[in-house]
């Protein structure tokens, strides 16, 4: 018998293969057989290597890491994730939103922060960006807003004209974009930016008491950024630059960390408060809702194979475990739906089976069959009910209360008007108040950048307007930047 002393290449039925080198030819000069299986299932297996690539936060790096609990919120949520003393394993996905899987790094963009939680009852996935509102406040407008960001179906080039009229047609977009052209645009790595789960959650304790919650991760590295002039050179030397930073940090045991806190709001005060709490272009202030800390995510390991841990990773805002549930934020009831179709059509009707989105507890879903199916359905009869043992629901891990009370007519409309809705007063504060003079030099130049490339007068006049609406100054000094680009 042959006793091999090094690992043997075999073919994907673990076959030993001839040769890695050379295809079956008649003599060494003729031509190459169709027996050579081996071979054609090398060609076959390369030609389907790659899955379609994410519409947006197509360009990502991820790790996988913990969750510790440090303070106790029982009182709000009995979500098993945040119970006193709990550690969760959690699987973590940053990302770009516009550009394309080689695109660089640090082109200025929101960035995704996806996170899924394995817990105890099954994945809860939190999967938000490092800014704390969007560009738009109804996910019918989403698909139109993303098309502008994008490339041009003519020449295939992205178009700052189609940012600005998208953007100045939209008002609703003004808090974001300022946001995105200030220094939060670029963050220096993925580890020096904060994480938001961006819209108002709902959480539920044991009690059946519910609250509304908005979570923010802040970064332990510190908040740190690249100017537009760093982030271009960067560009061209390194497009990785950030997948890089966060693999090299974890490789070298340098285990970034973020530290959650919760904004809780009564239930009740959400109908009365001065603007509609439930509007992803808000934020709401810390002195009417203080930051209470929940815990620490650490992220320990880097993936072992970067197609299958973060590739094929498929985040949905609809896996929310009980203790938590939605809110009535337009955008993130539109999200409950997209996510979980998108996976269906990137990676396939079973990507939950798939080793970052399976949950570490047991799965006992009627679900059965499809393409690529590899686990066999356990659940004794392919039905409920049924009379052979077969699983049944938990509604008393959920309480009587579904979510909150909605009555009306079927309507096509905005949200009901509150008293403080404009869509230019927060962004106003955040120039006034919340940047010094340098950062809003910098915000000057980096609009006047944008809009000294490529976008039409009328559009040009129109973002004028836009940013004067915002902040008087700061539009008039980007009028005047343009006017001498
Ligand atoms: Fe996404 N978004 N999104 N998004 N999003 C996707 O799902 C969508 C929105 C976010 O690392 C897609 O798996 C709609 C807000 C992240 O894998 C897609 C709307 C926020 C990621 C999709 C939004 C996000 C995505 C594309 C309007 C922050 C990357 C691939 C209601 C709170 C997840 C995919 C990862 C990805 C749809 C708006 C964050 C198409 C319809 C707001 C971090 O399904």
């Amino acid at each position: 018998m042959t006793t091999f002393n090094v690992q043997r290449t075999t073919n994907n039925a673990g076959i030993p293969v001839e040769s890695d080198e050379h295809s079956l030819t008649i003599g060494p000069d003729g031509p190459i057989l169709l027996q050579d299986h081996y071979l054609i299932e090398k060609m076959a297996q390369f030609n389907r290597e790659r899955v379609p690539e994410r519409v947006v936060h197509a360009k990502g790096s991820g790790a996988y890491g913990r969750f510790e609990v440090t303070n106790d919120v029982s009182r709000f949520t009995k979500a098993d994730l945040f119970q006193p003393d709990r550690s969760t394993r959690m699987l973590a996905r940053f990302s770009t939103v516009a550009g394309e899987q080689g695109s660089p790094d640090t082109w200025r963009d929101p960035r995704g922060f996806a996170l899924k939680f394995y817990t105890e009852h099954g994945n809860y996935d939190l999967v938000g960006n490092n800014t704390p509102v969007f560009f738009v406040r109804d996910t019918i407008k989403f698909q139109d807003f993303i098309r502008s960001q994008k490339r041009r179906p003519d020449n295939g080039l992205r178009d700052n004209d189609m940012q600005w009229d998208f953007w100045t047609l939209s008002p609703e977009s003004a808090h974001q974009v300022t946001w995105l052209m200030g220094d939060r645009g670029i963050p220096k790595t993925y580890r020096h930016m904060n994480g938001y789960g961006s819209h108002t959650f709902m959480w539920i304790n044991a009690a059946g008491e519910q609250f509304w919650i908005k979570y923010h991760f802040k970064t332990d590295q510190g908040i740190e950024f690249l100017t537009q002039d760093e982030a271009d050179a960067m560009a061209g030397q390194n497009a990785d630059a950030h997948r890089q930073d966060l693999w090299e940090a974890i490789e070298r045991g340098d285990h970034p960390s973020w530290t959650l806190y919760v904004q809780v709001m009564p239930f009740a005060e959400a109908a009365g408060y001065r603007f509609n709490p439930f509007d992803l272009t808000k934020v709401w202030p810390h002195g009417d809702y203080p930051l209470i800390e929940v815990g620490r995510m650490t992220l320990d390991t880097n993936p072992e194979d970067f197609f299958v841990h973060i590739e094929q990773a498929a985040f949905e805002p609809s896996n929310m475990v009980p203790g938590i549930a939605p809110s009535p934020d337009k955008m993130l009831l539109g999200r409950l739906f997209s996510y979980p179709d998108t996976h269906r059509y990137r990676i396939g009707p079973n990507y939950a089976q798939l080793p970052p989105n399976r949950p570490h507890v047991p799965v006992h879903s009627y679900a059965k069959d499809g393409p690529m199916r590899f686990e066999p359905n356990r659940v004794g009869a392919p039905y409920a009910p049924n009379s052979y043992g077969g699983p049944a629901a938990s509604p008393e891990a959920y309480g009587d209360l579904a979510g909150w009370r909605a009555t009306g007519d079927m309507v096509r409309q905005p949200y009901t008007p509150h008293a403080e809705d404009d869509d230019f007063g927060q962004p106003g504060t955040m120039v006034r108040e919340v940047m010094d003079d340098a950062a809003r030099s910098r915000l000057v130049s980096n609009v006047a950048g944008h809009l000294s490339d490529g976008v039409s007068a009328p559009v040009l006049e129109r973002a004028l307007r836009y940013w004067r609406a915002i902040d008087q100054q700061v539009g008039d000094r980007i009028a005047d930047a343009v006017k001498r680009a």
